[in-house]
């Protein structure tokens, strides 16, 4: 006999199932990509543990490179007043005609409130390959589908953000995050690199960097951490390691 947990309160107590599958299938497939390498970063940024208002506050981050992509960042966090974070950010190599991969769950006391996933253009439009890909899929249907903020012109027409009302749903979402990987792992292992100042890289560079700017805008994300730890440190931690600027092209 299986137990599965009741519905809202001992989803809370641990991590949720959705953050938990989905940083798991993120795993999966992180784990097929070419030449993967994890990328050093501080140890005060890999684990970070504290407390607040008498609640447990964690974050970790797993952070890795791979051909093609120069950042793997994945992100779970659980923040003070039950509140837990699933953020991940796939960021190309400029030399390749690749989208960014972004993905962020956010669950409150309530449940989740917010589930978004894209494959985010860096130039006019996605590279034709991906698409194509999105396009074949099977149109996914969610009971809540939600706006998005001024900033968020940076998506692309395939972004899903919903709200997922029950545990068909959250297993929706997942399988929309899957084929979105699964699209960007067949289109990088064909992609050929272009030479670091031919224009199209300067121009995906320069994307990158307005992707980066445009999600600095989300004051949600910035409140939260100021409120978890401090302004100074949450100044820090989105510089430097959520949406720092794509290092110089050399
Ligand atoms: C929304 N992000 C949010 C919200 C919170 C965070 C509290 C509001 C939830 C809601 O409106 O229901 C918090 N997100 C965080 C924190 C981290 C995080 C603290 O990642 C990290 C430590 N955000 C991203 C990425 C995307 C993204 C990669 O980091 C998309 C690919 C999107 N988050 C995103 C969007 C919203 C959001 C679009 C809604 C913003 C709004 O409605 O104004």
């Amino acid at each position: 006999m299986t137990l599965s947990p009741p519905a809202s309160s001992s989803r809370f107590g641990g991590i949720h199932p959705l953050v938990d599958a989905l940083a798991e299938r993120i795993r999966q497939c992180r784990q097929d990509l070419p030449e993967l390498a994890p990328l050093a970063i501080g140890a005060d940024l890999e684990a970070i543990s504290g407390s607040l208002d008498g609640e447990e506050l964690f974050i970790r981050n797993e952070v890795h490179c791979c051909r093609g992509l120069r950042k793997l960042h994945l992100e779970t966090a659980r923040l003070g007043k039950g509140l837990q974070i699933l953020h991940c950010v796939f960021f190309p190599d400029p030399r390749y005609d690749l989208p960014v991969f972004g993905a962020d769950i956010v669950v409150g006391p309530a449940g989740v409130s917010a589930a978004i996933v894209d494959l985010s253009p860096v130039t006019e439009g996605l590279p034709n390959g991906i698409s194509q890909a999105l396009s074949q899929r099977q149109p996914l249907v969610f009971s809540q589908q939600r706006e998005l903020p001024p900033w968020g012109t940076i998506f692309s027409p395939h972004v899903l953000f919903v709200r997922p009302a029950d545990a068909s749903e959250e297993e929706r979402f997942i399988e929309a995050a899957v084929g979105m990987l699964q699209a960007l792992g067949a289109a990088l292992v064909a992609a050929v690199p272009q030479l670091i100042d031919d224009p199209a890289t300067v121009q995906r560079w320069q994307g990158q960097l307005s992707y980066c700017r445009q999600q600095k805008q989300n004051d949600k994300t910035r409140r939260v951490l100021e409120k978890a730890f401090n302004p100074a440190w949450a100044e820090r931690y989105i510089e430097e390691l959520l949406f720092d600027d794509p290092p110089p092209l050399c």
